[in-house]
């Protein structure tokens, strides 16, 4: 697709968090599971874009960095395996509402800007395994990560030598 980028807006994961989810996953998933999602490259998506042109990537620019988002945690406490996709993720029990409020909003902008949504209800959660077709054991939810998000940011997904690599290329902060 010519000089289109391949975007999304996510909320980023702290490198500590990134860090102990990596180890916490190898403790508890065999190398069988599915395919590890590199530590760098946890995030929680808000709104996938798809392919954007220059000229739609600074409308949501200018639509994102006029949101007044107050500050929120997210706690991820929670794991699951979604077969049809192939993923294994970690989300939260309960989401707060400020996640949600900014999640809805993003897509809503994108949605207006031509970006397609997929129909299906949000929910979000950090991939950590992929092409996890065959069923998984989770493990108990006896874990708890809990996040002070501080700002989302805007990220171009790079596809080079057979993998994923995803650029944050702005961030806008919440107000407090
Ligand atoms: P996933 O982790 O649930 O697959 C970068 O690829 C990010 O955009 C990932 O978080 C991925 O979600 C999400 N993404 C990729 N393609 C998507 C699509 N068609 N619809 C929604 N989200 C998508």
């Amino acid at each position: 697709m010519p000089d289109t980028r391949r975007l999304f807006f996510a909320l980023p994961l702290p490198e500590t968090t990134q860090q102990e989810i990596i180890r916490w996953r190898a403790e508890n998933f065999s190398p069988e599971a599915g395919r590890p999602i590199a530590a760098a490259n946890l995030h929680l998506t808000l709104a996938f874009l798809g392919h954007v042109s220059e000229q739609k990537e600074q409308v949501l620019r200018t639509l994102a960095g006029r949101i007044r988002q107050p500050a929120f945690s997210v706690n991820l406490n929670d794991a699951g395996h979604w077969p049809r996709p192939g993923v294994v993720w970690l989300g939260c029990r309960r989401a707060p509402r400020g996640l949600l409020q900014l999640a809805e909003l993003l897509r809503a902008q994108a949605a207006r800007n031509g970006c397609y949504q997929s129909a299906l209800p949000f929910h979000p959660h950090v991939t950590l395994l992929r092409g996890a077709t065959r069923p998984v054991s989770i493990p108990p939810a006896n874990f708890s990560w809990p996040i002070d998000m501080t700002h989302f940011s805007l990220y171009q997904s790079h596809f080079d030598n057979g993998k994923s690599r995803y650029q944050r290329l702005e961030s806008w902060s919440f107000i407090e």
